[in-house]
């Protein structure tokens, strides 16, 4: 076997393509090929939360993630909209994390529906393309889930490339050709990039990762400070970061709309119980205990306000839960109406309570 070179890693990442309405479908058949909205109750137009995410059919109507249901009743009435079911996606997460830890390679899980392999020891691309094929025909025989996946030299190129051709995409990138990949993306396709840095960027006429990655050093650190040298090793697809081995997500969190914007105390605490409740049962069902809640609020208007705290140990106690979300929610609350309220947990620990079968 060729000796497992450090600075000729090949790192695999996988992201199940339109993961929710996926698992809907395939628990429902007859849905397949139909424009499929996982999220709120739409209303007849008149629902007030959001889409959680929809099939490739839903976003040729133009229907996104995260974008209000009310939007995407207008663009599609016509589609199938459906309540999330948590269980069945955490079920079906487990079975691909199954399938990928089978392997025995560093296994990385950072979402519900994604996962970095450290496959290095394979030694070439084309040992990591056929081992592509396997995982594909495994998750899909198994699950009936198509996935797409992205392998590099880097987390970040891996990352990039298995967005690249959705759904059910394999793009391979071999060290000699980052450059010529990454060259014409747009900036915010580099995962952190988010509006705030892609604004300054437009604002010294940078639009592409290349053009980034050939700017003027002294320019960029003039507006970025330090954050400049890590842009510039960004754009050039650099980035050192290890696959850390571990399993679990990296959070849990549950939020509600409510169906008129209220500055009721009772009601907003009433909300907060159901939604620790909810969010008390996936950790119990993953077996982990967390150590940081957040409280998020949206205000009338959109206005967003989140707030955490970092507990002194690990829990998964309902009550602590409970009572750590309302101080933060009262720490949090000015009186002004409120659209939605979310609770979230990270920081995760496994429970060391799962009990083992004995043999007799
Ligand atoms: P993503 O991987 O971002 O999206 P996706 O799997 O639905 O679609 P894609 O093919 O583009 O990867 O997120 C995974 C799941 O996380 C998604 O199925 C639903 C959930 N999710 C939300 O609930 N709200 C959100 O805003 C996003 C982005 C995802
Ligand atoms: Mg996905």
């Amino acid at each position: 076997m060729v000796p497992h070179d450090s600075r000729q890693r090949m790192i695999l990442h996988l992201d199940m393509d339109s993961f929710y309405a996926s698992v809907e479908v395939h628990h429902q058949p007859d849905l397949a090929g139909k424009p499929v909205v996982v999220g709120a109750d739409p209303k007849q137009g008149k629902g007030r939360g959001v889409v959680s995410t929809c099939s490739y059919e839903a976003r040729a109507f133009g229907i996104r993630s995260a974008m209000p249901v009310s939007q995407a009743f207008f663009l599609c009435p016509h589609a199938i909209f459906l309540p999330p079911d948590f269980s069945r996606y955490t079920k079906a997460s487990a079975g691909v994390m199954e399938i990928l830890g089978s392997y025995a390679y560093p296994l990385e899980q950072v979402s519900i529906d994604e996962a970095f392999l450290d496959i290095s020891p394979l030694g070439n691309y084309d040992e990591a393309r056929s081992l592509t094929g396997e995982i594909k025909t495994a998750i899909y025989r198994q699950l009936g889930l198509s996935c797409s996946i992205g392998i590099a030299p880097s987390k970040l190129v891996a990352k990039i490339a298995s967005d690249f051709k959705k759904p059910d995409g394999l793009t391979v990138v071999e060290p000699a050709a980052i450059q010529e990949f990454l060259d014409p993306m747009p900036v915010r396709k580099i995962p952190g990039i988010g509006k705030k840095t892609e604004t300054a960027l437009f604002e010294l006429g940078i639009r592409t990762i290349g053009e980034l990655a050939r700017y003027d050093i002294q320019v960029l650190i003039g507006t970025f400070g330090r954050g400049a040298v890590l842009l510039r090793l960004v754009s050039m697809g650099i980035d050192d970061s290890e696959v850390i081995a571990r399993d679990g997500m990296k959070s849990i969190s549950r939020e509600t709309t409510f169906e008129t914007d209220t500055d009721s105390t009772d009601a907003l605490l009433r909300a907060i119980d159901i939604l620790a409740e909810e969010v008390h049962a996936a950790l119990a069902d993953e077996q982990l205990r967390f150590r940081t809640l957040t409280v998020k609020v949206r205000f009338q208007g959109f206005v967003t306000k989140t707030k955490s705290r970092s507990l002194p140990h690990y829990s998964r106690d309902p009550a602590a839960l409970r009572s750590h979300a309302h101080n933060l929610f009262r720490e949090l609350y000015d009186g002004r109406k409120i659209r939605l309220i979310g609770i979230r947990v990270s920081s995760f620990e496994k429970s060391d309570v799962r009990q083992t079968t004995l043999p007799f």
